[in-house]
C-alpha cells in the first residue's frame, strides 16, 4: 500500500467535504446517541489517512445529535473510541439545506455537469444560499488553518464547494488549496446555461485553488476551455494544463479515483461470501442459466430505465433467451427530497413489475429488485456470483461500481458491460463498451456477453483485474498528495537571480 503520510509529514491536512465521516444520531433512549459512519468509498479511504496524519475534517454536521457532542465551534475529536483527528462541523439550517444542497448543488450544478440539462433548474435563492454556505465553510477552514503552527493544506471535495476556494484564498492568501471534482466538467456551451455572471463566478471560485483534480483529461480540458472563453483576465496554457490568474498559477490534471481493491478482494473471498455465491446461483442461475447484476443509486444519470428497456427489448425480440438469465438490480433510493428522484424511483419499480409480469413464469423472475442500500460485504458476494454486470450511466465522472465488480470477480467468470460515457470506460480495458442511448447496440452487447466463451471472459477479466491492482484508491491519494506537495515545494522555493 502507498504510504500517503510521507507527503504530509510537516503539513496539516484540512479536508473539506459535504458529508461528515462520523454522524451522531439520537438513540432510542433519551439522552443517548449513537455514532454512524456513512458508507462510501471516500470516507473509507480518507478516514485512515486522517487518523494517521491527525488533520482536521470540515463537514456539514448533519446528525440530529451532532450539536450535543461538539463544542461551541462545532469541533469534536474522532473516531469516538480513539480520538485521532478533529471533525469540525458546520451547521446548516433548513433553508441552507434546501438552497445550497438540494437547490444549487443538486438541481443546478449536478445536471449541468452531467449534461442532462432537462433536469437543470436555476433559482436566484439557491445561488445565494450556495454562496452563503460556501462562505461559512471557508471561514471554518480559515480558522482551522490559523490554529496550525506549521504548514497546512486545504483539500476540498466536489461540486458542493465551487466558491469556497476563492473565499478562502481572500482570507488565507498563502494557504495551499486544492480540490477534487468527482463529476464531469461540462463543455462551455453547457456551462453557459447558468445565467450571465453566475457561470463566470463558478469558474473564478474554482480558480481560487492552486490545483484542481479531475477524474479524466477530458474534464480538465473542458474546464480550461471554459476558463479561456469566459474569464478574459485569465491566461490558459493547454499544454501545461495551467491557468495564470491574479498573479498566481492554477494547475489542473487528471487523477482517476479508484477503490480499496484489497478490501473488496478480501470481502469477496470470505467464506460468508462464498456461501452467498452458492445461494444466489442455486436460486437464480441453476443449470446453464446466467446471473446479471447492476448496483446504483436511483439517479437519472445512471441509465436505469434505459437498461430495463434494453432487457425488455431483448426478451421481446428473442423469446428463446427468456428463462436463460435473471438480473439482480440493487438500487438504493437517493436524494428523495427532490421530486425528479421520487418520480424516477416510481418509474423504475413500475417498469420492473411490468417486465416481470410480461415475461416471468412460475419458475423464473426476469428482474429481481433489491430496493435498498446493501452492506459492502453483501455486495461483494453479489458481484462475485454474477456472470454479467451492466453499468449503463448516461454520464458518470468515474463509476466505482465497475471497479468493485472487477475486484470481486475472483473466479473471473463475469463480463462487464460498461457505458462509454463513464470515466471508467477510459481507464478499464477489457469491458464491452456500450452507448446506453442506442437501444439496438445495447441489446446486441447483452446478447454477445451471454454468448461469450469462458476463455474469452477469463482473458478480459484477468486483464482488467491486473490493471485495477495497479490503480487503487491509495495510488489515487498518493498521486494527488504527491502532486500537491510538489507544487507547494515550487511555490516556497527561493527565486534565484
Ligand atoms: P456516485 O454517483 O455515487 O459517485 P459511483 O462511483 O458508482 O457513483 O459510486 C457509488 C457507490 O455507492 C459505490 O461504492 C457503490 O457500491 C455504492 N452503492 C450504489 N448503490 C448501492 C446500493 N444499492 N447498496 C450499497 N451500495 C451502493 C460520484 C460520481 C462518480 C464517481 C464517484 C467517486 O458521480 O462518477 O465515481 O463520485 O468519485
Amino acid at each position: 500500500m502507498v504510504d500517503v503520510t510521507q507527503y504530509l509529514q510537516d503539513c496539516k491536512l484540512i479536508l473539506v467535504s459535504n458529508r461528515e465521516p462520523y454522524e451522531h444520531v439520537r438513540g432510542a433512549r433519551e439522552g443517548e446517541s449513537e455514532v454512524k459512519q456513512p458508507a462510501g468509498g471516500l470516507v473509507t479511504a480518507l478516514d485512515p489517512t486522517m487518523r494517521r496524519t491527525h488533520g482536521t475534517w470540515v463537514a456539514w454536521g448533519s446528525g440530529n445529535a451532532d450539536r450535543d457532542i461538539a463544542d461551541e465551534l462545532g469541533r469534536v475529536a474522532v473516531p469516538p473510541d480513539e480520538a485521532c483527528y478533529t471533525l469540525r462541523r458546520v451547521w446548516l439550517d433548513e433553508a441552507d439545506i434546501n438552497g445550497y444542497y438540494h437547490g444549487f448543488a443538486n438541481s443546478a450544478l449536478w445536471p449541468l455537469c452531467l449534461m442532462l440539462i432537462q433536469h437543470f433548474e436555476f433559482r436566484t435563492e439557491y445561488w445565494e444560499r450556495y454562496r452563503t454556505v460556501n462562505l461559512r465553510f471557508a471561514h471554518a477552514v480559515a480558522d482551522e488553518a490559523e490554529r496550525c503552527t506549521g504548514r497546512a493544506m486545504a483539500w476540498i471535495q466536489d461540486y458542493h464547494f465551487a466558491l469556497a476556494p476563492e473565499f478562502l484564498r481572500a482570507m488565507q492568501p498563502s494557504l495551499f488549496i486544492h480540490q477534487f471534482w468527482h463529476i464531469p466538467f461540462p463543455p462551455a456551451d453547457i456551462l453557459r446555461l447558468l445565467p450571465i455572471g453566475i457561470h463566470e463566478a463558478v469558474l473564478r471560485g474554482l480558480l481560487g485553488n492552486d490545483l484542481i483534480e479531475f477524474q479524466i483529461d477530458r474534464y480538465a480540458a473542458n474546464f480550461l476551455d471554459c476558463v479561456e472563453k469566459f474569464i478574459p483576465e485569465a491566461h490558459v496554457d493547454h499544454g501545461r494544463q495551467t491557468v495564470s490568474f491574479r498573479n498566481r498559477t492554477v494547475s489542473v490534471g487528471a487523477f482517476p479515483i479508484s477503490i480499496d481493491v484489497e478490501h473488496f478482494i478480501k470481502m469477496a473471498s470470505s467464506s460468508d461470501s462464498l456461501a452467498r455465491v452458492t445461494t444466489l446461483r442455486d436460486r437464480y442461475a441453476r443449470g446453464d442459466r446466467q446471473l446479471g447484476v447492476c448496483v446504483d443509486r436511483i439517479d437519472y444519470t445512471k441509465g436505469i430505465p434505459e437498461r430495463i428497456r434494453a432487457l425488455d427489448t431483448l426478451w421481446e425480440e428473442s423469446p428463446e433467451l427468456r428463462e436463460r438469465f435473471s438480473f439482480i438490480f440493487v438500487c438504493t433510493p437517493s436524494r428523495t427530497d427532490l421530486p425528479a428522484y421520487n418520480a424516477l424511483e416510481r418509474d423504475v419499480i413500475q417498469s420492473i413489475i411490468a417486465t416481470n409480469t410480461k415475461y416471468g413464469t412460475s419458475d423464473w423472475t426476469p428482474i429481481v429488485l433489491i430496493n435498498e442500500n446493501v452492506d459492502s460485504d453483501l455486495l461483494a458476494g453479489v458481484y462475485r456470483a454474477a456472470d454479467i454486470c451492466i453499468v449503463s450511466s448516461l454520464q458518470d465522472g468515474m463509476n466505482l461500481v465497475a471497479k468493485e465488480f472487477v475486484a470481486c470477480q475472483i473466479d473471473e467468470r463475469g463480463v462487464l458491460i460498461l457505458s462509454r460515457f463513464t470515466g471508467s470506460a477510459e481507464e478499464i480495458d477489457g469491458a464491452m463498451l456500450i452507448n446506453p442511448f442506442n437501444v439496438d447496440g445495447f441489446v446486441a452487447a447483452i446478447r454477445t456477453a451471454l454468448e461469450m466463451s469462458p476463455e474469452e471472459r477469463k482473458r478480459r477479466m484477468h486483464r482488467m483485474r491486473r490493471q485495477l491492482n495497479n490503480s487503487t484508491i491509495f495510488d489515487w491519494l498518493g498521486s494527488i498528495l504527491g502532486r500537491a506537495t510538489e507544487i507547494m515545494g515550487m511555490q516556497t522555493q527561493p527565486v534565484t537571480a
